[in-house]
């Protein structure tokens, strides 16, 4: 059975030894508006290349899990309506049924796992929702980060969510949050989320220490790299405080829940910060795609 089909530009790099950087594709279909989706998706992939790394994109696309779209597929997905979201619990069904789907922070970490890729770079994880004692509303990606090996960089949780709360869960799943250059945990479109992260590292190449350590003691799971957004493009916590509470009071309003919660509050903070949001977005995803490249180039230095 054929798991996962690289592109041929991928094939090459995990052939040859040449660093690669996972990318995911929910953060195209549900979390950004076309065509900006689009311009990031290339630009991301370019900042990669650029680091000497090569882009693996993933999605599955009629039935197969693909690592490394052509520009094609990339525009396809980029303007499609009806794909499905994948995380770990529907993406072998979707497989199975020779469905289309992108993948979410937990099911590309599984196809990086799959593929023998090691970074992974995106925007923000999923996390431990605000309200989630009533709700139960986890992501399954702090879960895939307890078990698959994979160091993913983001600019940490969206203040959508319950960064204490995350913040737990993670450590009790024993998961590393690593914050890069700084004491504080990022908040995605903010530099500092008020609170002091778990853990800090100051260069790529002590991330790509940490991450051969954990794998040669056997330790299950993956790190979790918190790379705050360029001072130039953040949105400050108090700016964006009641926009959040507005957003998350008007999700109530429409009953929105489950999968539908992340994209509808992202689109809402969109509305409210007429666009600011998203440009601030683009500018974080950008940094972590440098900031994996680096680190994927110093795992290719390290013996694992
Ligand atoms: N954060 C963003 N943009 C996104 C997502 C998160 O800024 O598009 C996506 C990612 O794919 C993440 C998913 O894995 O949302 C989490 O969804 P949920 O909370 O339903 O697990
Ligand atoms: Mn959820």
């Amino acid at each position: 059975m054929t798991l996962f089909t690289p592109s041929p530009e991928v094939a090459a790099a995990l052939s040859n030894g040449t660093p690669v950087v996972a990318l995911e594709s929910t953060i195209i279909t549900h979390g950004m508006p076309y065509p900006q989706n689009l311009e990031v998706a290339r630009q991301v992939e370019g900042d990669i290349r650029a680091g000497g790394a090569v882009p693996a994109t993933m999605a599955v696309i009629d039935g197969v899990l693909h690592a490394g779209l052509t520009d094609t597929q990339l525009e396809g997905l980029a303007q499609s309506k009806n794909v499905a979201k994948l995380s770990r619990a529907d993406m072998a069904v979707c497989i199975a049924g020779g469905g289309t789907g992108a993948t979410t922070v937990a099911a590309t970490m599984i196809a990086a796992r799959l593929a023998g890729i090691s970074v992974f770079a995106t925007g923000g994880i999923g996390g431990v929702h605000k309200g989630a004692e009533h709700s139960f509303d986890i992501s399954a990606d702090l879960l895939e980060l307890a078990q698959t090996p994979v160091t993913v960089v983001a600019a940490g949780a969206k203040a959508i969510l319950d960064i204490p709360k995350t913040l737990e869960v993670l450590e009790t799943q024993g998961v590393p949050v690593i914050a890069y250059g700084q004491d504080d945990m990022p908040a995605f479109w903010s530099r500092s989320a008020g609170i002091l992260a778990p853990l800090r590292m100051d260069t790529a190449a002590a991330i790509a220490a940490a991450h051969v350590q954990r794998s040669a003691m056997g330790l299950p799971g993956g790190q979790l790299v918190v790379n705050p957004i360029p001072e130039a493009d953040e949105i400050d916590r108090a700016t964006l405080a009641p926009i959040i509470a507005q957003a998350t009071r008007d999700a109530d309003a429409h009953g929105i829940s489950g999968k539908g919660v992340t994209p509808y509050l992202l689109q809402r903070i969109f509305e409210l910060t007429d666009g600011r949001s998203l440009t601030a977005n683009i500018a974080l995803v950008r940094n972590n795609g440098r900031l994996a490249a680096q680190i994927a180039a110093e795992l290719g230095t390290q013996t694992s």
